[in-house]
């Protein structure tokens, strides 16, 4: 793919990078995305499953899903783009890497800030007592239940809910102080998250954006990167090894 010469300009100067990530940067480990063709919501629909009330109606329907798509996320491995976010690492004095995925890859392939806008799905808490529980859980009474007796729910953010204020401001705060800013395998429509990138470009981030088609963030992109994370990423990773070698 030919990289345009105002990206590489930028890649030269920038000392503050953030790749803002979605569900795509997943797909080439094998993960569906959200709203794709092979999308998981067109199957399963949001309103019956990634909310609260969907949850305390048919707690063991949700967890079915949940624990589907853990088993999917158990099966996959971080892909090329994730890998070669780490990498971006040698590059740039500072990367951090703000996702809207709870599959855990970026934290599998080894980047070292992330912030986690939508929790993520290796760890759970009791909706009553809040207690803390990561890894294996009970299934044998069909719903997973705390030591208080109160239910114990996957630590994602569902519909309708807060994101968490910490991950939250970090990002934005991270988002108003960038020199570029990647957005990288997401529709863009899923907000307060989506509006990370109208916070970057109001501070004067460059935007790249990096995906199979158009998304709501293309209007904003100073560059549109049009191809597969997996493959696009790596190659930038080429292009910085000639200008930094
Ligand atoms: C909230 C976790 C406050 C669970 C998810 C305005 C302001 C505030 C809120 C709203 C608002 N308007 C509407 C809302 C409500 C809602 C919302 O945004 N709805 C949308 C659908 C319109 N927001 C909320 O409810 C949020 N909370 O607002 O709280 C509040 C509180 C109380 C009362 C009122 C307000 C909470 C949102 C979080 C929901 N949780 N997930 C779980 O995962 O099970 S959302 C879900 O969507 C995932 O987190 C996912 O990450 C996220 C975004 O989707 P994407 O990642 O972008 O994935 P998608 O499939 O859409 O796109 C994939 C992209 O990849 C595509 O562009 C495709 O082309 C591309 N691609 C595919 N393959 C590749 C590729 N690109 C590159 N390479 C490839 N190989
Ligand atoms: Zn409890």
């Amino acid at each position: 793919m030919e990289i345009p010469s105002e990206l590489i300009e930028q890649l030269k100067t920038a000392k503050s990078v953030i790749f803002f990530s979605g569900a795509g940067i997943s797909a080439e480990s094998g993960i569906p995305t959200f709203r794709g063709k092979d999308g998981i919501w067109n199957k399963l629909r949001p309103e019956e499953l990634a909310n609260f009330d969907a949850f305390m109606r048919n707690p063991q329907l949700v967890w079915e899903w949940y624990n589907y798509r853990k088993s999917i996320v158990h099966q996959s491995k971080p892909n090329a783009g994730h890998l070669a976010i780490v990498e971006m690492e040698k590059y740039f004095v500072n990367v951090i890497v703000i996702t809207q995925n709870v599959d855990n890859l970026h934290r599998r392939a080894g980047s070292k800030t992330i912030y986690e806008l939508h929790g993520n799905i290796e760890r759970n808490f009791c909706i009553k007592c809040k207690k803390r529980y990561d890894g294996e859980l009970d299934f044998k009474d069909g719903i997973p239940k705390c030591k208080c007796g109160g239910l114990i729910r996957p630590d994602v953010v569902w519909f309708g809910e807060f994101l968490p204020a910490d991950q939250f401001q970090l990002s934005e705060k991270a988002a108003r102080n960038c020199d570029m800013f990647f957005i990288v395998g997401t529709s863009a429509i899923v907000y307060p998250a989506a509006s990370l990138v109208h916070v970057a470009k109001s501070n004067g981030a460059f935007l790249v954006e990096v995906n199979i088609e158009e998304t709501e963030a293309s209007s904003l992109a100073d560059v549109s990167l049009f191809g597969e994370s997996g493959k696009v990423l790596p190659q930038i990773i080429e292009l910085l090894k000639l200008i930094k070698s």
